[in-house]
């Protein structure tokens, strides 16, 4: 199999590794795609990142995807639990769609708890940290094998 594999972070989400290590961890977005593309890339797969502070951007990119990508691994940051625009977005990609969360959102605060993407996506992982990126290539490939 081959193709091309979104990689797509939301805001502030190019700050890892700079602060917040407890709740965050010590990687920075750089790892994480590494950690991401050394399980999908022997698999005959390549990946293309993106990491954008605006909504609109994230938006556009999706609808690129449309044509150019098979599947979508996303951590939305902070707009996971506000934006219905992206959540539309993501119902118009027809692959598989992985959503991540380093953190465990239901165990914070109460505005984290709400996805608006989670009812848009394949499934979601929260909570593992560094190892949710490595679960989400796992997940994304059983889905393109499938
Ligand atoms: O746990 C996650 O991956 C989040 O998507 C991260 C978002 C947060 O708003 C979500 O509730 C959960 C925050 C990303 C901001 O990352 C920072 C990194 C370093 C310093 C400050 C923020």
């Amino acid at each position: 199999m081959s193709g091309v594999i979104l990689f797509l972070s939301g805001p502030n989400l190019n700050l890892l590794g700079e602060r917040s290590p407890e709740i965050y961890g010590k990687e920075t977005l750089a790892d994480h795609e590494r950690r991401f593309t050394a399980v999908v890339t022997p698999a005959g797969f390549s990946v293309h990142s993106l990491q954008s502070n605006s909504e609109a951007t994230l938006i556009e990119t999706i609808h690129e995807a449309r044509t150019n990508a098979v599947a979508i691994v996303f951590n939305p940051g902070a707009l996971t639990h506000s934006s219905w625009a992206l959540r539309d977005a993501l119902e118009t990609f027809s692959g598989p769609k992985i959503e991540v969360h380093l953190s465990n959102p239901a165990a914070r605060e109460p505005f984290r708890h709400l996805s608006t993407v989670a009812g848009a996506v394949s499934g979601s992982i929260a909570g593992f940290g560094a190892l949710g990126y490595e679960l989400a290539a796992h997940a994304v490939l059983a889905h393109l094998k499938a």
